[in-house]
């Protein structure tokens, strides 16, 4: 048995809707002691996104500047040449990445691209960084030749409850997300599933996205929590414009977190997107709550990013530093695989 089998499954809607209730300083003690007890609580880890395909997606997720329902002035390109991907990767690694997460603004990649994106992960990953992509929903079969090519994680978020899903898209369902997930979990790719909070949702929303994530077969290894980015000619950037006390307060933000590590103890936590609007306390208090992984560099897909001066100073302000070893799930999937025999112990 390894030892994300005996992290909990089996939460209720009403025992992860107490945690939230918590005084908001036992909350945090709560998360911290979790966190201390899986990860490095010093240790934060640094990963680098790039958009491979971005705009004109047919999609139309109600945050996002990508979708060909959104008027954010995105201009679509087509997938990047695997030869600029794998240069952009090397500036990564060479700016100290530890992770390397592509993304392209697709429904579903065809198969025709599947050349390239399976030449991109092996080039990625033989320079010796973690690689995650996300490029909409994938076949078993497309899952398949990624997890062959080598691809450690791939993105896929739930994004929201499940009873909130179709008032932030309707191009496809909750189920359809899961059925992805699904193919590839079966594929043996690591899960990395989360979601956005401050989209208009409810308390008793914020409870429903962590109990799919922290109800499904196995945790997902790596878990996204974005803050909304509100952009211009997005239905929620527009309608966050109209109603700015509709942002998400930021101690509700650290509350998510905190749920998300007390109930995915083994589990990545990554504070993703909307750092930029955040203080430095407030990412301070996310890293005390658990969240030990952040994307690096003044870009994330289409939205700016905090940037790598602010992250260093950020670094030093809080002691922290960038993460070196394993990530403890894929760590122990490892010794798993070495109880059972399926793979032999290092040199
Ligand atoms: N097309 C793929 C898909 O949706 O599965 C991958 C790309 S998509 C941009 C990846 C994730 O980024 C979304 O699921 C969403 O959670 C997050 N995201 C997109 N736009 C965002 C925004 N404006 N603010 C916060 N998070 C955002
Ligand atoms: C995730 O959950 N957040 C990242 C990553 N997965 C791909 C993307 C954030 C996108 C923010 C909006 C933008 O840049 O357009
Ligand atoms: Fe397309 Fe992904 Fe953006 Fe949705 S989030 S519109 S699927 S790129």
């Amino acid at each position: 048995m390894t030892a994300q089998d005996s992290c909990r499954t089996d939460w209720t809607r009403d025992e992860i809707a107490a945690l939230f209730d918590l005084p908001f300083t036992e909350l945090v003690f709560r998360a911290a002691d979790v966190h201390r007890a899986h990860h490095a609580a010093d240790e934060v880890q640094l990963c680098t996104l790039l958009s491979i395909k971005t705009g004109g997606c047919a999609e139309d997720c109600g945050y996002c500047a990508q979708s060909v329902k959104a008027d954010a002035g995105i201009e679509a390109t087509k997938l990047m040449d695997p030869r600029a991907v794998l240069q952009s990767a090397a500036q990564a690694k060479d700016a100290g990445s530890q992770r390397f997460c592509m993304g392209a603004a697709w429904r579903n990649p065809k198969d025709r691209d599947m050349p390239a994106l399976v030449e991109i992960v092996q080039g990625v990953s033989a320079m010796g960084l973690e690689t995650c992509m996300t490029l909409g929903m994938l076949t078993p079969k497309q899952a398949g030749m990624l997890a062959d090519a080598g691809l450690d994680y791939y993105n896929h978020n739930i994004d929201t409850a499940p009873e909130n899903y179709g008032e932030v898209i309707t191009t496809r369902t909750f189920e359809d997300r899961l059925e992805t997930l699904d193919h590839v979990r079966n594929a043996g790719i690591n899960v990395c599933s989360g979601g956005i909070v401050g989209m208009g949702e409810t308390r008793a929303h914020r409870v429903g996205f962590v109990h799919a994530l922290a109800t499904l077969p196995r945790h997902p290894e790596s878990v996204p929590v974005n803050a909304l980015v509100p952009i211009k000619g997005t239905v929620l950037g527009d309608m966050l414009a109209d109603t700015p006390l509709a942002k998400i307060d930021d101690i509700e933000f650290v509350r998510t977190v905190a749920v998300a590590r007390i109930t995915m103890p083994l589990s990545m936590v990554r504070l993703s997107a909307g750092r930029e609007a955040m203080s430095d306390a407030t990412q301070a208090l996310c890293f005390l709550a658990g969240a030990n992984s952040i994307f690096t560099g003044d870009r994330l897909l289409t939205a700016a990013n905090a940037g790598d001066d602010a992250d260093a100073a950020l670094f030093a302000r809080l002691g922290l530093k960038p993460m070196t070893g394993e990530e403890p799930l894929r760590a122990c999937a490892k010794a798993g695989a070495m109880e059972t025999g399926a793979m032999e112990p290092a040199e």
